[in-house]
């Protein structure tokens, strides 16, 4: 079988795009010490390729360059020799080379930059370097971009970032950050999968995705991996997030909802149930979905979250969606999945759920008060309406709760809102939230935004970061989906 899925996760192999940037710059003559920055007018994916010429007498030694690609303005100031992080420092994209001889010099790595900073370390004569050339690179093809009418100037330039942002992860497979980790993990593809319906919709690309899951190696409990590699060749990943595995059901759901390849769906169903499934084998005595004594959960990188709530959440979120499909397709499965959807809201509301504070506040959680709770709870459908709505506003107000740090995060919380027809704040929060990068001089959305914090990161370092990451691009869906004229 994973043969099969690899074969046919093959047959789906984007074309990749290609674009020459050859940016304006004359750095005039070089000498040992000299730097110069080349500015590409916006961030792109690629290969990176120069002249190098002596000026007056011809070079006795090989010519050294330190080159740094930096996707940012603020990381052309950044020392990467002072990195902390927890992370590798080999993520930190920046090269010595050595070049022998006059002529073209074509590095052999891709890069994600808007900004390239290149300093002349040791050279024996005077040199010049010229015909800068950046190969951009992209599996989403530009010219089918779905066209759309945006009145609101601010959300338009929101959407066209988080198209650039989609745009540069979409290469053979849809990557989390073309810096870092250039890898699949589901939660990533289920955002750029549902952007990519509205934007540039291209189908192959997720089914690809799709199947390279399922070809990865269920843990003892049935859970596909969080993530896999698939360059040069395939790899399972080894860290399993519970809930993002759940939300590969979510995702071929998506996918059918929005293709109706019913084939694809049935092909896939098994791998999906076998998410839920595994969910349901682990639920403590209580009828929580819980840890299943190994793996992880994920839902968002804050510090000391508590995170059984929000995790029972999103079982109930991907079970939904599950009945919805299989309804459509007069499913045997639905009564089955229907009458675990009913038990596990119940727990929710009579163990999860503190009726007086009208909160999701247990001691499962350690009591602790926090937006991803309240947010998958309502996702999930435990609470609705204006019920729901009040928890929700009293959650986000409040200076108590634990507050979201991802835009992976940030974008349930729009979905939610989205889900509860508070279609005015879901645009204010897209505004406040997104539109905050934006006047950081954003081109593509980051991995981590913490308003007000401009150095926070999950890694210890704010260098690690990646500046342009898959699960910050969905403003695209939203806009196109909710705001703009049909
Ligand atoms: C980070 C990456 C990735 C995400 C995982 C859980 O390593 O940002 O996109 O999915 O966390």
């Amino acid at each position: 079988m994973k043969n099969t899925y690899l074969k046919k996760a093959n047959d789906n192999m984007p074309h990749i795009y290609e674009r020459e940037i050859r940016p304006d710059v004359n750095p005039g003559i070089l000498q040992k010490d000299d730097e110069f920055v080349i500015d590409l007018g916006n961030h792109y994916v690629g290969y990176f390729s120069f002249v190098m010429n002596y000026y007056d007498i011809y070079i006795d030694a090989p010519v050294r360059l330190s080159i740094q690609f930096c996707e940012t303005k603020r990381e052309l100031e950044d020392d990467f020799s002072s990195y902390k992080g927890s992370l590798s420092s080999s993520w930190l994209a920046e090269e010595i080379v050595n070049i022998d001889f006059p002529g073209e010099y074509k590095m052999p790595r891709r890069y994600a930059a808007r900004y390239i900073k290149i300093k002349v370390v040791a050279c024996p004569r005077k040199l010049v370097l010229k015909d800068f050339c950046f190969r951009a690179v992209s599996s989403a093809d530009t010219d089918s971009l779905i066209k759309c009418d945006i009145a609101d100037e601010e959300l338009k330039a929101i959407d066209s970032v988080a198209v650039n942002t989609l745009k540069n992860c979409m290469h053979r497979i849809f990557e989390d950050g073309p810096k870092r980790d250039r890898r699949l993990w589901i939660g990533d593809l289920r955002l750029e999968a549902i952007s990519d319906y509205v934007t540039f919709n291209q189908t192959d690309i997720v089914r690809r995705c799709l199947y390279l899951f399922a070809a990865g190696n269920p843990d003892k409990n049935g859970y596909v991996p969080a993530f896999v590699y698939e360059n040069p060749d395939f790899v399972s990943g080894h860290w399993y997030l519970t809930d993002y595995s759940l939300l590969y059901g979510a995702t071929v759901c998506d996918y059918y909802n929005h293709t109706g390849d019913e084939a694809l769906f049935n092909e896939l169903y098994p791998v999906v149930s076998a998410q839920l499934e595994a969910a349901y084998s682990s639920m403590d005595d209580d009828g929580v979905v819980t840890y299943p004594g190994y793996g992880d959960i994920f839902i968002d990188w804050c510090e000391g979250l508590q995170k059984i709530t929000a995790f029972h959440g999103v079982y109930l979120y991907v079970l939904d969606i599950l009945i919805n499909t299989l309804k459509k397709l007069n499913h045997k499965d639905v009564d089955l999945h229907i009458k675990r959807y009913n038990e596990a809201k119940n727990v929710a509301l009579n163990l999860l759920f503190d009726k007086d504070k009208k909160a999701f506040v247990n001691s499962k959680d350690e009591m602790q008060y926090s937006v991803h709770s309240a947010v998958w709870m309502i996702l999930g459908g435990a609470v609705e309406g204006d019920e729901a709505i009040g928890i929700l506003s009293d959650v986000l107000d409040s200076k108590d709760s634990v507050k979201p740090f991802t835009p992976y995060m940030h974008h349930y919380v729009v979905e939610a809102m989205v889900k509860l027809g508070m279609m005015d704040e879901a645009c204010s929060y897209i505004k406040l939230y997104w539109g905050s990068m934006l006047d950081l001089g954003a081109d593509t959305f980051y991995e981590v935004h913490v308003p007000g914090d401009p150095d926070f990161s999950p890694y210890n370092d704010r260098m690690i970061n990646s500046m342009c990451h898959a699960w910050s691009c969905t403003p695209s869906y939203f806009i196109r989906n909710f705001f703009a004229k049909k």
